[in-house]
């Protein structure tokens, strides 16, 4: 990951405009305050993404809370390519200042060269593919999975470097390594199955009340007790009839990252 950094900080000083992928179900986690220090004095546009998987009265208020900041942002789904006219105007606008700026300052006319940047598994190479229409970047449910480099032509005006700039998150602060793992964006490993499980049931239960309920029939019960009561519902039991817990976290997890609990936003811009 050092190695991933200093050849983006290599890569970036080429670059006009830097497209960053952020999760909308994550928005603080999955940014690199770094990458304000990388990135000083570049056109800058925030991609939005997984916002099939967000919930979107909460995308909205993270999208004012960015617009304030004077941040460019677009909402995204990479898997299906919705969102793209949106990120295609906004990429426009940013190219028209960065040419009138060159042509005032009597710099010839050349295309402006973007790359997209952003954490392991927020979909960077999904959004490349859905950008730039064809498969140009390698999209895998792991992460690092895309290596080498070269500039796509995406018009007259457009440079795209083919291959992503790899940021690490920033592990600060309490929560950002848990929904990391809870979005599957750092590996599984970090928690046991269970022990996540048990995480997202009483998040759920929390900022989502009712939901579980809905799914699992298991009321407001949170902790151990709820993961014992969704593992009944999905019949996951043992021999003996136990509840067998660790197959029903694993479904539980599974659920929540799919999109079967409903749209979801861990991070909250009031936590902001
Ligand atoms: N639901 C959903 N999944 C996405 C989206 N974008 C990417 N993914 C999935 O997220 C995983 C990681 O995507 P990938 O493009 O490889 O991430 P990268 O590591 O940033 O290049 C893959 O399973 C993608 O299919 C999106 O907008 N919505
Ligand atoms: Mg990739």
């Amino acid at each position: 990951m050092a190695k991933a950094m200093r050849e983006m900080k290599e890569d970036i000083g080429l670059i006009d405009l830097v497209i960053e992928v952020v999760d909308a179900r994550i928005p603080a986690s999955s940014r690199n305050p770094e990458l304000d220090r990388l990135a000083a004095g570049k056109s800058r546009l925030l991609i939005f993404n997984k916002t099939d998987l967000s919930d979107d009265r909460e995308n909205e208020r993270w999208l004012k809370y960015f617009a304030d900041q004077g941040i460019v942002t677009v909402k995204m789904n990479s898997k299906t390519g919705l969102g793209v006219k949106d990120v295609n105007k906004a990429v426009d606008a940013a190219c028209a200042k960065k040419i009138e700026r060159d042509r005032k300052r009597g710099i010839k006319e050349r295309p402006v060269r973007a790359m997209v940047v952003g954490i392991p598994n927020v979909g960077k190479s999904a959004f490349i593919n859905s950008f730039a229409g064809k498969s140009v970047a390698k999209a895998a449910n792991k992460p690092g999975v895309t290596r080498g480099k070269q500039w796509v032509r995406l018009s007259k005006k457009l440079e795209l470097m083919d291959t992503p700039g790899v940021m690490w998150p920033k592990f600060e602060g309490k929560d950002v390594g848990l929904h990391l793992a809870m979005t599957g964006a750092v590996n599984d490993m970090i928690l046991p199955v269970e022990e996540m499980a048990l995480n997202i049931a009483d998040l759920m239960q929390e900022i989502y009340p009712g939901r579980l309920d809905e799914k699992y029939g298991c009321g407001e019960l949170k902790g151990y007790e709820c993961l014992e009561a969704v593992s009944k519902r999905l019949g996951c039991l043992k021999r003996g009839g136990d509840p067998d817990t660790e197959k029903g976290a694993a479904a539980l997890i599974k659920d929540f990252r799919t999109g079967a609990l409903g749209k979801i936003t861990i991070e909250r811009v009031e936590q902001r």
